[in-house]
């Protein structure tokens, strides 16, 4: 499979990203990730411990999906320009790294952070 250019943050992403990372309440944040071959965008996401975490996983191209072990998160491998989300509490403060794990994509570079303050 070939290596693919990622995609520059829509102005919805950065403006997720910023929602994420600004002082706040526990709230509901939304991020849309786009994942292709291999990278996520973005590949960093900053929320506050006790935020409801939406995720809406859009796949670019090839066949990916977005798995984060902390919490559970494993969304089933889907295809090139498909989507699919998922939800969960950031109920723990950290680094933690979600990537994906078809075939050796991980490895590849199709990771990155979710990063928990308290
Ligand atoms: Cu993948």
């Amino acid at each position: 499979m070939k290596q693919a250019a990622p995609p520059a943050l829509t102005e919805t992403q950065t403006k997720e990203l910023a929602a994420g990372e600004a002082d706040h309440e526990p709230t509901t944040l939304t991020f849309h990730v786009v994942g292709g071959s291999f990278y996520y965008v973005p590949n960093m996401i900053k929320v506050k411990k006790g935020d409801k975490v939406k995720i809406i996983f859009d796949n670019a191209g090839g066949m990916h999906n977005f798995v984060l072990d902390e919490f559970g998160v494993k969304i089933d491998p889907i295809k090139s320009g498909e989507t699919q989300s998922v939800e969960f509490i950031a109920d723990k403060a950290g680094t933690f790294e979600y990537y994906c794990s078809v075939g050796s994509h991980r490895q590849m570079g199709q990771k990155g952070q979710l990063i928990v303050t308290e």
